[in-house]
């Protein structure tokens, strides 16, 4: 339809009588491609207020056009001559020199911009940024797939089909691609779409696709071999990522033929494809992806929107001054809050321990495992599981989709999109290993054994209440071995049961600072405050949201958070007010430190000595270690505001707030104490006007 309504004409119409391209106006170049003689064009079309885009290129020669062209039907011109060397221009017979045109049109300007030349730029795309910036873009806006479903439901192109397998799980038809005349066999160029719907992408393959991509891979190629003679061995096929249409489809090209498309960063071979999900069913949901992004594309423009290129063009700038994800900062602060019930609401009926505390331990639990295991990854799991604190249902019937539906909504109304996605992801990663829904992995596998382990300490903590220390450990030791927790047998990290033995008692040591009150509160008189574990549970959750940028999967000040107060099991939690120096204090920590992890095997004991290092060094260029101050403090000063509400007893946690008030580093935190800061002002204005 033309602007004004009318409909306009379209330049296939009536395709089959065209004779001339005379309704055709060249308007400009888009891009051009020497050694592939290849140019596209914008054009506009007579009767149409559309643009149309057109791909011209330059064929390949076959043995009857080099007959042809070596005939007397050839006319001749002499371009120079030097003994016996001559350049020749040749005007062959037209039926020996065709131009094929590819004509787009009505095209739209996604069209344009996807054949436009301009610069591109590489993405190494993870799972978190899949879910958070690609997928998002790709449900929002996508080239249409009505030529695909024409193709499968036999409208158009039927002649063109030269194989299919009909069945609708593990079937698919074969045609020449839109760039292949179908001719010679030197650009050979087919395309494999398959029947089912809904498999959007690389990134949506599992095992369970394995049927369907072995008969594209096998029959693909020999139904190729039948039809045009190129052996086997000389098909490559592969699947693009990023395509351009989003339901799956496999490229099969010539193998000497330099086809538009197969660059490394772009083409998965299928037989490599079938191998990965063979060793690990959910290999496309978690690998890194690397694609190059035209800086014309949404993509681009989607990754660029949250900073992904900004530590390229902001090399020269101070990386205290990057900023977070851009988002509301009195909605993340409303967030932080939210979490911040974990801090002091009991995970159980039974129990006083709370969500947050049983989170931070669990989340050491997992820092105790082999570095065979993705510790990262469990960590954050394990911190993540706090969101069960968040929403309504929080009792021992949790009906988890509810749960998991409201959790959703809460991350994403106070969280920017990538964030929200990722600490979404992990938190139904949990839900379903709660559920029992384990994926095989050693790391589900370790994860649910963490779950059970907690679990049985909480159990066992409550039996042992006025029971004096020495209550019997044995059962608890054999429940651990029985579960092949961490230090039992599977990994082979503690072989003794002294080994096990050393371990719970580390466990039990730190499980103190799950009751050791933060001294500061303590002195000013709030009423049930928030303990150790409890503080650094929320300091891991903050370096899960934001670590170094948004874009590395980077979980360093996470680490680092649970971690840094873990030597106060021993020491106590000094303040600045128990006079002690900085000095005798940092001495006094590490020297504790290395007590608590004396027993433990040394990988484990160095797993967490170095991030708790990293605190006490505050080293110039360890960017995630003064991140975690920044956190440390901020988490002070919301706990502050928190307490002071809670407690209706007007602004009297100041000191706090004066004593921070020039300590922050980074650009990002500075910006929360602001919006902070001006919250709590307005909050005590309101309250003394009422
Ligand atoms: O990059 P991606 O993997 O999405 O590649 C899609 C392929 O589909 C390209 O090689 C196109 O040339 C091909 N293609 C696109 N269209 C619109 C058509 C069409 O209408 N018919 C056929 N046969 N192939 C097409």
């Amino acid at each position: 339809m033309s602007k004004n309504g009318e409909a306009c004409k379209r330049f296939h119409d009536n395709h089959s009588e065209r004779t001339d391209l005379s309704d055709l106006k060249f308007k400009r170049l888009l891009s051009d491609n020497a050694s592939s003689k290849l140019a596209v064009v914008e054009a506009e079309v007579e009767g149409s207020t559309d643009p149309a885009v057109v791909v011209i290129n330059k064929l390949p020669f076959t043995q009857q056009d080099l007959t042809g062209i070596l005939s007397g039907s050839t006319g001749v011109e002499n371009e120079m001559q030097n003994d016996i060397y001559g350049q020749y221009w040749l005007k062959p017979d037209p039926n020996y020199n065709p131009v094929k045109a590819n004509i787009i049109h009505p095209a739209t300007q996604k069209h344009i911009e996807k054949y436009t030349s301009s610069p591109s730029h590489l993405v190494k795309e993870t799972e978190d940024l899949y879910l958070g910036v690609t997928l998002p873009c790709i449900l929002k806006e996508q080239f249409s797939l009505d030529w695909v479903y024409n193709i499968l439901e036999k409208k158009q192109e039927q002649d063109r089909i030269i194989y299919e397998n009909a069945d609708p799980m593990d079937g698919f038809l074969m045609a020449p691609d839109f760039k292949w005349t179908g001719k010679q066999v030197e650009d050979l160029y087919v395309l494999a779409i398959v029947h089912r719907r809904g498999i959007k992408s690389l990134r949506d393959l599992n095992e369970s696709h394995l049927p369907l991509l072995r008969n594209l891979e096998t029959q693909g190629k020999l139904a190729i071999f039948k039809k045009y003679g190129l052996p086997v061995s000389k098909i490559r096929c592969y699947i693009h990522y990023q395509p351009s249409y989003y339901h799956l489809h496999v490229h099969f090209t010539a193998l000497e033929y330099d086809a538009p498309g197969i660059n490394c960063e772009k083409s998965h071979l299928l037989e490599e494809v079938i191998s990965n999900l063979e060793q690990n069913s959910h290999y496309y949901q978690t690998a890194e992806l690397t694609f190059a992004v035209n800086e014309k594309s949404n993509l681009y423009k989607a990754y660029k929107e949250i900073g992904y290129f900004q530590e390229r063009e902001e090399e020269n700038k101070s990386f205290l001054d990057l900023e977070f994800e851009s988002g509301s900062c009195e909605k993340v602060l409303d967030f932080l809050q939210m979490i911040g019930k974990a801090k002091h609401e009991p995970s159980g009926e039974q129990w006083e321990t709370t969500y947050g505390e049983s989170s931070w331990r669990m989340a050491v639990l997992a820092m105790c495992l082999p570095e065979t295991v993705n510790r990262q990854r469990l960590v954050q799991l394990a911190l993540v599981s706090s969101l069960c604190s968040l929403g309504t249902c929080n009792d021992e019937n949790t009906h988890w989709d509810q749960k998991s539906q409201e959790v959703k909504q809460i991350l994403s109304d106070h969280l920017p999109p990538l964030v929200a996605n990722k600490l979404f992801s992990l938190f139904q990663e949990h839900v379903d290993i709660r559920r029992g829904r384990l994926n095989g992995s050693k790391e589900h596998n370790c994860y649910r054994g963490i779950l059970e382990l907690e679990e049985i300490l909480l159990r066992w903590e409550e039996e042992c209440k006025g029971k004096g220390e020495n209550v019997c450990t044995e059962a608890i030791i054999n429940r651990m071995a029985l579960l092949q927790f961490p230090g039992a047998n599977r990994f082979k990290l503690c072989k003794e049961k002294t080994e096990l033995e050393n371990f719970l008692k580390f466990v039990m040591k730190i499980s103190e600072l799950m009751r050791l009150k933060r001294t500061g509160w303590v002195k000013c008189q709030v009423r049930d405050p928030e303990t150790v574990a409890a503080h650094m549970f929320r300091m891991g959750i903050l370096g899960i949201i934001y670590s170094h940028t948004p874009i590395r999967v980077e979980v360093d000040a996470c680490i680092i958070g649970i971690c840094h107060d873990m030597a106060e099991c021993i020491i106590g939690d000094i303040t600045p007010h128990c006079k002690v120096s900085v000095e005798d204090k940092a001495a006094r920590e590490l020297a504790a430190f290395q007590d608590l992890t004396r027993d433990l095997p040394e990988t484990i004991a160095l797993g967490l000595l170095v991030p708790f290092s990293r605190y006490e060094n505050q080293e110039a260029g360890d960017f995630n270690a003064i991140l975690t101050k920044d956190y440390d403090k901020f988490d002070m000063i919301l706990q502050a505001f928190e307490y002071e509400k809670k407690e209706k007893r007007g602004p009297f946690l100041q000191q706090f707030f004066d004593s921070t008030m020039t300590c922050f580093q980074t650009q990002a935190v500075k910006k929360w104490q602001k919006s902070l800061l001006e919250t709590r002002t307005a909050y005590f204005t309101n309250q003394t006007n009422v």
